[in-house]
């Protein structure tokens, strides 16, 4: 287990997979300059230790490869995670399928997860008060030529639910507008929002800690789309195998990861919107400015040592590519136990997501690929997918050539199209508004009489085993 981003740094420098720069970089489009390129050419993690005027080092692109991220979920593949998931969803007695997914993080099982209170911790070594530089401090990047100003890439926004005390860790986005104040960048549909609609309902003011740095796991938890109600902190228990250390804010009711860098307090005021971006995003366009909260910094704390965290997104693939995969494989067993003919799940990079779902499925009866279609339309974050398309369960969607030629062959377009329309994700810029549009799902499974297929499916070519052996056995025979 990586505890923190000091360990983070000094395993993955061990290993050859991070680079330190000590040249002085601009935080302002040359640190992205230079991440871009790493990302788009074999990728390793960037320690930037001479940032502007800042006192404090950036670390960038931690979790941008397939092994940085393994290592970061201690885990040998991704699909280990998920087949550990199974093995909890097993223990659990029959029961409605909703209600087992539910129950899942609430099992006594999981409560060995629980995030565990400390009394004093790293992350509140230094405090800085209100009166402070406070955001000066940080070496925030601004991304990309055409974006409203700097912005925190990697926050880790804690909120509570005033009904239940339930804390809730989400990455959102936050545009620094000056010493004290940023941008609060929750879609309407994220944990974060729906708190603080229950704030403004009750005309009061969130109380609101972001936490920056700390245990990798942590970061990757507070992106995972996991359900309503449910602490991210148990998931990265979960995947640390040992509980969050987390710690009373010093002046807000919450709990903050106690391995955290810095930890900005505040608050945001159900009253007060103001305009946030543009932002060069991840779907590789610029997100349009709109109105969002404010959140106000009254106090950071920090560790002695602490290293900013960031990361630059844009055209693909860039660092959360890597963290989306992860996702993916982790949330497949979940998804399955709703949908259970999906045997396999691929959401390609070019997608951004939310765009593209390729999903392959066990099909028993006719209309099934329509059915699935329809299931993912109605689930989570998945509600928000514009195009899916549905495999035969004998393909590997993880090979694109594979799966362009099983869609432009397998498909008779009059019968296996299936336009929709519904909820769409925030940064889709092509429906004609915002969050919502049309849909579309393809059905790319061999088609049967029931389904109206009037001929015969021919077989797919393959050649016999025993020529298949007798060739590979006489390969030097040939002369190649
Ligand atoms: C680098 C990065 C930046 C993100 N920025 C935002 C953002 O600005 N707003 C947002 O709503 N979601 C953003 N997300 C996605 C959320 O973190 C994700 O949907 C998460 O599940 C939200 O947590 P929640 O379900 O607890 O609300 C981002 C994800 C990553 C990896
Ligand atoms: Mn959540």
């Amino acid at each position: 287990m990586i505890k923190n981003m000091q360990e983070l740094i000094n395993e993955f420098e061990a290993s050859g997979e991070l680079h330190r720069v000590k040249a002085p970089v601009d935080p302002e489009l040359e640190i992205t300059e230079i991440t871009d390129r790493i990302s788009k050419s074999g990728s390793l993690a960037l320690l930037f230790e001479n940032v502007g005027e800042s006192a404090f080092p950036v670390l960038i692109n931690a979790f941008g490869s397939n092994d940085r991220m393994r290592k970061i979920l201690g885990c040998q593949s991704f699909d280990d995670i998920g087949a550990r998931i199974q093995a909890f969803l097993d223990t659990k007695p029959p029961g409605s399928l909703k209600e087992k997914l539910k129950t899942l993080f609430t099992l006594k099982e999981m409560s060995g997860f629980l995030p565990r209170k400390v009394k004093s911790a790293p992350c509140q070594e230094v405090m800085h008060g209100p009166e402070s530089e406070l955001l000066d401090l940080l070496p925030i990047l601004t991304c990309w030529p055409k974006d409203a100003g700097p912005f925190i890439t990697l926050p880790l926004v804690i909120t509570k639910d005033p009904d239940t005390g339930t804390q809730n860790l989400g990455m959102y986005r936050m545009q620094k507008f000056d010493r004290a104040t940023t941008g609060m960048h929750w879609q309407y549909n994220k944990d974060g929002a729906r708190h603080f609609d229950k704030y403004r309902e009750r005309k009061q003011r969130m109380e609101v800690a972001v936490a920056l740095g700390g245990s990798p796991a942590v970061t990757y938890a507070s992106s995972a789309p996991m359900p309503p109600e449910v602490d991210e902190l148990m998931l990265a228990g979960f995947l640390n195998n040992s509980p969050v250390e987390i710690v009373k804010a010093k002046t807000v009711d919450l709990f903050v990861p106690a391995q955290s860098d810095f930890v900005l307090e505040g608050y945001v005021d159900p009253d007060e919107s103001r305009i946030e971006g543009p932002f060069g995003d991840h779907t590789g366009f610029y997100s349009p400015a709109d109105y969002y909260p404010v959140f106000h910094v009254t106090c950071i704390t920090r560790r002695s040592d602490a290293v900013y965290p960031a990361t630059v997104v844009g055209k693909p693939p860039m660092e959360d590519v890597y963290m989306a995969k992860a996702t993916e494989r982790i949330f497949l067993p979940l998804i399955r136990m709703l949908v259970p003919e999906i045997v396999d799940m691929e959401l390609p990079m070019e997608g951004v997501f939310h765009n593209c779902a390729l999903v392959s499925i066990d099909k028993k009866h006719p209309g099934q690929a329509k059915k699935v279609i329809n299931a993912l339309w109605g689930l989570g974050q998945m509600s928000s997918t514009k195009f899916i398309a549905v495999f035969d369960s004998d393909i590997d969607l993880h090979e694109p050539s594979t799966v362009v030629w099983k869609l432009l062959n397998n498909v008779d377009p009059k019968r296996d199209m299936l336009f929709s329309e519904g909820p769409l994700d925030a940064l889709d810029h092509s429906a004609p508004y915002p969050n919502f549009g049309g849909k579309m799902g393809v059905d790319a499974t061999r088609k049967t009489r029931e389904e109206g297929m009037g001929r015969p499916w021919p077989e797919e070519i393959t050649m016999s085993e025993d020529i298949v052996q007798k060739v590979t056995q006489r390969w030097r025979d040939y002369g190649f």
